[in-house]
């Protein structure tokens, strides 16, 4: 931990202001200042940060590298200030200048090098190893354009490039001389030598990866680790200059345009799989890049390839990251000249792979033309693996040829690239209880009858120090105040705030601070989209990705039924309620798209209907990320968790939420059930279909939503509503929800969880009457939220996959 004083701080401070401006600090602008801030936060990093790669090379301990497309940081400077312990110290520096660390920390773009819950739970998991001391770095892609910015026009999502870049980015460190050359295309011509083969590449496209470090800063703990991101850059001297001199101008700016299109932007879909060259092409690029490099650098210390996987471990989150199988076995046999037996039991032993969705549309296969096409010699590689997987499968089940084609690696004139995962990696291990369940008796249980012992849960986990410490200070003090610091440490020590539940003063404390973080969100709403809500309405949340599955259209559907509830009989006695929705669809997802455009026309609708007196408003926030969720998170009542049941591998803002003190209404899903055994049925409001009434569904069908329509006369209402013009002049704007509620035959169980949904919500509604009764469930959530600490995940990867040690104990 730094020991710096205010004075020190501010002088620091000043030098890096006048140092990088080249003006005085009174003329500065405040984002001028959040760069000084930065910079000097920056500086105290990088000593750490080089005492940590020493420590590390010196005392060979186990490496583990995160291999991800995704990495959703958000903002740095919070996070970075919080676990060098210099929070306190910078905000009284500053303000004896005058200037308020809040303000300063939104001049910071958010790093959005991803999706939602994969990419956000590769960033908590950086901070979670570097918390526990885990030498474990990130590797992905520095992506130009991050996932693109939201914006709602006339109720309506567009997408706006996402130019995450354009002032820079503090934290990131250009290492130009730890580049690596990644091959695409080309043939490989094969000579034999001495009875052996040689493969040789030729006439690829060489393309230059350029790694770009980024501190991950532990927590009071004197360990940096590091996020390596690469870059796509045009090989200027093989290519661009011999092609000028040949006159081949365009040529050349052919090249490098393609070249560096591989790391321009990150693919906004996550659910729908479309076979995209260029997709191939980043990974590729990213995985082989980051592998080039790992064996350098353990080369470099004198590692003995043939004990790799004694010194590293290269875990791939979800298949995205897969071809590091190949590629390994690429470079250990005909680089590193081992033979294949050997090549396979290093590669095996150092790969680990997590499966983070059960949605078949997501699955990723490559057409065998294609990938063969751009990287010849790593499908010759997968062919190979392929091959021998294969004779295994014979030998295991002979005669069953529907059975062995099924599980093949190639088939179908494509490559599968989960069964290359779960046969080349050592470890297969899905996100929640129900989730690994799922993968193992249904969706992948051919292979988990031939590797039992490979398949494993590990519960997701958030890091509490962002979700907690930096994003709810009010909470933290109250916690720290009742329970003392030990939580920090230790979250499941949170447990101990239990034994202040009975009192009456805690619970009123504890109310305060929701009204204020209520507060800061009233006022964010107001500032964004002109609507003014009240604080002491019920805040109930539904943020994330828009998505069927995710069924943001059951909490619409209903909230269309209040209000006609609420004309009908103007007195109804519910708590005045706000909703709250935000989240991004994938761009070419039409349903997606056409779910926000409703939402956002019921709020229109409700929000201007005087006849109902304010008690319910609709509000839709712009542009959620990272940034925006830890400021709804703490000042949220109700977190909707509704996704239909066995489709939600384990969800990740649930435990944000919880751990925040908001109490959760939820099919019994993914994690959800987790949250439940936690705080028993008592402290969660649980709704709708389990996992084996969906899956008979699915076995024996049975299942009929006209007919649901035809008996519910409130279903029929709304469904109707859609296409009637009262949501929208053009009767058509909502046909394809309803089509898809009644002709297609409701995929997602909405009409048959309406009900039971509705039922929940009315016991949410009379808890919520009762505050002491209510105060009590939020902090009975608080206290039981520590093992959904991502510091627990980690521990689990650390000592049952990876195999590194945890040492917790300062250094
Ligand atoms: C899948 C695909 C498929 C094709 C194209 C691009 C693309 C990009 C990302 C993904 C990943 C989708 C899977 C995913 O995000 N799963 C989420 O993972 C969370 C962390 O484990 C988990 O909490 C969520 O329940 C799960 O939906």
């Amino acid at each position: 931990m730094l020991s710096i004083d205010r004075k020190t701080f501010k002088i620091a401070f000043i030098n890096k202001f006048v140092e990088i401006h080249g003006v005085e600090l009174k003329d500065g602008t405040n984002q001028q200042k959040y760069e000084a801030l930065a910079g000097i936060v920056r500086d105290y990093v990088s000593r750490t940060w080089l005492k940590t790669n020493k420590r590390n090379n010196k005392s060979g301990q186990k490496q583990v590298y995160y291999f991800s497309m995704e990495f959703l940081l958000g903002r740095l400077l919070g996070d970075a200030l919080l676990n060098l312990g210099l929070r306190d110290v910078c905000k009284a520096a500053l303000e004896e200048l005058n200037i308020n660390l809040d303000e300063l920390e939104n001049f910071e773009h958010d790093q959005g090098l991803g999706n939602g819950g994969l990419g956000r739970l590769a960033a908590c998991f950086l901070d979670s190893m570097a918390s526990l001391n885990i030498p474990g770095n990130g590797c992905g892609i520095r992506y130009k354009y991050g996932f693109f910015e939201q914006k709602i026009i006339d109720g309506k999502q567009v997408e706006v490039s996402d130019e995450w870049l354009k002032e820079g980015n503090a934290w990131e460190t250009r290492k130009a001389n730890k580049s690596e050359i990644v091959k695409f295309g080309g043939e490989i011509k094969v000579d034999y030598i001495n009875g052996g083969m040689n493969f040789t590449h030729v006439n690829y496209e060489p393309v230059l990866a350029v790694p770009y470090d980024t501190p991950v800063v532990g927590y009071e703990n004197d360990v940096v680790n590091t996020l390596r991101l690469w870059s796509a850059e045009a090989v200027s001297n093989e290519f661009d200059y011999s092609s000028f001199s040949r006159g081949e101008f365009l040529q050349a700016i052919e090249y490098k345009n393609s070249v560096e299109s591989i790391s321009q932007v990150l693919y906004p879909e996550d659910s729908f799989y479309k076979g995209k060259i260029l997709r191939l092409k980043q990974q590729y690029f990213f995985v082989s890049a980051g592998i080039q490099s790992i064996l350098r650098h353990f080369k470099k210390q004198d590692g003995d390839i043939r004990f790799l996987d004694e010194k590293v471990a290269l875990h791939i989150n979800d298949t995205h990251p897969t071809l590091a199988i190949p590629e390994l076995m690429r470079i250990l046999v005909d680089e590193e000249g081992l033979d294949w037996d050997e090549a396979w039991r290093i590669t095996t032993n150092t790969v680990s792979y997590t499966n983070h969705t059960i949605l078949a549309e997501a699955l990723e296969k490559w057409p065998i033309d294609m990938f063969k096409t751009l990287l010849p010699r790593i499908y010759m590689v997968v062919e190979e693996i392929n091959k021998r997987f294969c004779e295994e499968l014979w030998n295991k089940f002979q005669g069953q040829w529907q059975k062995i084609s099924d599980m093949a690696i190639i088939s179908d004139g494509q490559i599968k690239m989960a069964h290359l995962a779960i046969v080349g990696s050592h470890s297969v291990n899905g996100v929640a209880k129900l989730h690994t369940e799922i993968l193992k008796k249904k969706e992948m249980s051919n292979f988990y009858y031939l590797y039992p012992n490979k398949f494993n849960n590990k519960t997701n986990g958030i890091t509490h120090r962002r979700w907690l410490l930096k994003s709810n200070p009010r909470l933290t003090d109250l916690l720290k105040e009742t329970i003392g610091e030990s939580f920090i440490k230790h979250p499941t020590d949170l447990v101990n705030f239990e034994r202040f539940l009975e009192d009456k003063s805690t619970l009123e404390k504890l109310g305060k601070i929701k009204l204020a973080n209520k507060e800061v969100l009233t006022n964010t709403i107001l500032q964004t989209q002109g609507i003014s809500v009240d604080p002491n309405s019920i805040f109930d949340v539904h943020v994330k990705r828009i998505h069927a599955y995710k069924r943001q259209i059951l909490n619409c559907l209903r909230i269309m039924d209040l209000h006609n509830a609420l004309i009908d009989n103007p007195n109804l006695g519910i708590e005045p309620r706000t909703f709250i929705f935000a989240g991004k669809a994938a761009p070419g997802y039409y349903l997606a798209k056409n779910t926000i455009e409703l939402i956002n026309s019921v709020a229109k609708l409700i929000n201007n209907d005087s006849r109902i007196n304010d008690k319910i408003k609709v509000v839709y926030l712009e542009n959620y990320n990272v940034s925006m969720a830890e400021e709804i998170v703490p000042g949220t009542d109700l977190s909707e968790q509704i996704s239909t049941t066995t489709k939600e591998a384990s969800g990740t803002s649930n435990m944000k939420f919880m751990m925040n003190g908001a109490v959760t209404i939820a099919t019994l899903d993914g994690a959800n059930i987790e949250i439940r055994d936690e705080v028993t049925d008592d402290d969660i409001v649980i709704f709708g279909l389990t996992a084996d009434e969906v899956f008979n569904y699915y076995k024996f069908g049975g299942y009929n939503s006209i007919e649901i329509y035809n008996n519910d006369s409130r279903i029929k209402r709304v469904l109707n509503d859609l296409i009637n013009g009262k949501y929208h002049q053009d009767k058509e704007r909502f046909r394809s929800i309803y089509e898809n509620l009644i002709t297609y035959n409701d995929e997602f169980f909405v009409l048959k969880d309406f009900d039971s949904y509705i039922r929940a919500q009315d016991r949410v509604n009379t808890l919520f009457k009762d505050p002491v009764k209510w105060q009590k469930m939020c902090g009975q959530n608080i206290a039981h939220s520590g093992i959904f600490s991502s510091d627990r995940t980690i521990e689990q990867y650390a000592t049952g996959i990876w195999g590194s040690e945890v040492i917790y104990k300062n250094l």
